[in-house]
């Protein structure tokens, strides 16, 4: 787990210099790295941008499909002025795994490819001087590792990724890496609680710092102006008639913390935050104490080019799509997005669900790849996987747990919960992470279609039900969808019968759909089908009080692994990859913006 993992500033006493550009890029299909000294650079590089996957900018296959070894490089300035400050590299995602070398010197290593890192290189830097930062990275993936799948080796002694999921396993600097000074002794991490009314609002505050000292904590609303203060290292912002951040309709107000040493300030820190509450209550999902019903949509990182690179651009016109369409959430399905994805839905007013990247943990789900019948709890890789989970749930909830779009925690996308040996795994699970957010945000994750209400045996764990549902398309699909209508009613009216009182929020259907192809009556892969599945799922979905959500697979179009099932990339997209409306877009917005936000 990181110590913390506050988002890079830079103010009076902070410095945050981004890494982006070129950098030098190899592969290193033998692992040859270290012992021919790449460790402080290397020749005949190729020039790669950064954040970028690097897998879509080459034109031989490869290269694309490249799995393995590579290794990053670049050198940056660190100037004198900096010489009282502690310097960090800051990684924001190295996918999947990453060991960090300074000037020759290794730093540090670490695993997950979704989640940031912090690498101190105070003393293996050269002051006022060049220095060069080489990462050796390797995206493989295995059993015991998050995303989960496996490397196989072809006849041709080439590796080749066989993710049990099926998003393409896009690889490299996906994310900036930032160049940071701060104080030596400085703030690390804080967060905050809240208790809302019509009148008042309390922020309940906590900060952490490497030397205990006396802390100064102020509020400023969206006009500045200072609204409460307060000192010490935990304590009560008091606020008069607050403006609560509402589901979109959000507004922000700067928490600033400044640590004091002798009655100097040596550090501080400022972020923006939402004032309002979460909680389940019954079948509800209340923010501020009032019932909301989710809709937006099941996401992905991903786009033209550079792949899984966060891209502000793409995620600028993501959010207008979603604003339009009359969203009010997403799922960060299947990983934890760019902090920046937070910043915008924090000022937008749209929840999110985010999911750790804890994909494929079902030994069916390899069956897009050939199927394996067995348990994914029983395999000898899940002490290990579980030592990496965990560690993932924690740094997700460290870096994520301020942001006031956050709703609930995903803790797994469809892991095969029907076997017995998944209910100790996840009795684990949610015990070691019940403390985790100070908020006490819901926890959940998603059900698979084959972890019916009768099949799961990992029901008790969920605050509120995520159901990926794929009946009209990967089963009862094209005219059987009566059929597939009528199961899914069958399956509700179990849940109905049953004493559970939880909210169900449906986060997965739909249809893959060619743009572009018409057809009267319908056939599947028609923009036509798409609207007649999505209608149907809505007629469903308005027979039962208990549903209190509906995010249809996918936002947009995305890159998958090739394969039967997929022309060119998974096309259940209400958007193309390229992020125009396909007509089911327009069916969606007339029914989400004209429900109540209640409803
Ligand atoms: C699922 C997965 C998602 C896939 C989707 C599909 O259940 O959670 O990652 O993309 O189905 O379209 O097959």
């Amino acid at each position: 787990m990181e110590k913390g993992l506050l988002y890079p500033v830079t103010n009076k006493f902070r410095q945050d210099q981004k890494l982006d550009g070129l950098w030098d890029f190899k592969f290193d299909p033998s692992a040859e790295g270290e012992k021919k000294g790449w460790t402080t650079g290397f020749g005949d590089p190729i020039k790669m941008p950064v954040p970028a996957s690097f897998n879509d900018f080459f034109t031989d296959k490869d290269s694309r499909e490249y799995t393995g070894d590579f290794w990053y490089a670049k050198k940056f300035f660190v100037p004198d002025y900096m010489k009282d400050k502690m310097i960090e590299l800051r990684f924001g995602a190295a996918t999947h795994r990453a060991t960090v070398y300074v000037n020759g010197q290794e730093i540090r290593s670490h695993e997950g490819g979704f989640l940031p890192f912090t690498a101190d290189i105070t003393t293996a830097i050269k002051l006022g001087e060049e220095n060069i930062v080489t990462l050796k990275m390797n995206n493989e993936l295995h059993r015991d590792a998050l995303p989960a799948g496996d490397t196989a080796i072809l006849k041709n002694g080439k590796k080749m990724s066989k993710p049990f999921f099926d998003f393409y396993n896009y690889s490299g600097l996906n994310r900036s890496v930032h160049l940071m000074a701060i104080p030596k002794e400085n703030i690390y991490d804080y967060s905050t609680t809240y208790d809302v009314s019509e009148n008042q609002a309390t922020v309940h505050y906590d900060v952490k710092a490497t030397a205990g000292s006396n802390f100064m904590v102020s509020l400023a609303d969206e006009d500045g102006q200072i609204v409460a203060t307060s000192e010490g290292q935990s304590g009560d912002l008091v606020v008069e008639n607050p403006t609560l951040w509402q589901v979109r309709d959000a507004y922000l107000y700067t928490i600033k913390f400044e640590l004091v040493e002798n009655g100097q300030t040596v550090d501080e820190y400022s972020d923006e935050i939402g004032l309002r509450t979460i909680e389940v209550k019954g079948h509800q999902i209340l923010v501020n104490h009032k019932s909301v019903y989710l809709r937006g949509f099941g996401r992905h990182e991903d786009s033209i080019y550079a792949g899984r690179a966060f891209d502000l651009n793409v995620e600028r016109r993501d959010m207008n799509l979603m604003k339009w369409i009359g969203a009010n959430s997403f799922r960060s399905s299947h990983y934890p997005y760019d902090e920046q994805v937070y910043k915008f839905a924090d000022r937008e007013g749209i929840l999110i669900i985010d999911e750790v990247p804890a994909v494929g943990f079902k030994m069916a789900a390899a069956s897009f790849l050939g199927g394996l019948n067995q348990s994914f709890f029983d395999g000898d890789w899940v002490d290990e996987l579980y030592k990496k989970h965990i560690d993932q749930v924690k740094d997700m909830i460290q870096r994520d747990k301020n942001h006031p779009s956050v709703l609930a925690w995903s803790l797994c996308n469809e892991p095969d919960t029907s076997t017995d040996s998944a209910v100790p795994y996840f009795t684990k699970l949610f015990n070691d992470s019940k403390e985790l957010d100070p908020e006490k945000r819901p926890r959940t994750f998603t059900l698979n279609e084959d972890d019916t209400f009768e099949a799961s045996k990992c029901l008790q764990f969920p605050d509120l039900y995520l159901l990926n549902r794929y009946p009209g398309w990967y089963h009862k699909w094209g005219y059987e969808i009566s059929d597939g209508e009528a199961g899914l009613r069958a399956e509700l009216d179990e849940w109905k019968n049953s004493d559970i009182d939880k909210p169900i929020v449906f986060s997965e259907y739909g249809a893959d759909t060619e743009p572009g192809l018409h057809k009267l009556p319908s056939i599947m892969w028609s923009e036509e089908y798409q609207i007649e599945l999505l209608d149907m799922f809505d007629r469903v979905f308005d027979s039962y009080d208990f549903v209190r959500g509906e995010q249809p697979w996918n936002l947009a179009d995305f890159q998958t692994v090739e394969g039967n099932m997929r022309v060119n990339g998974n096309k259940k997209g209400i958007f193309t990859r390229d992020r125009q409306p396909k007509a089911a877009a327009f069916f969606l917005k007339k029914r989400w913006t004209s429900l109540p936000l209640d409803y």
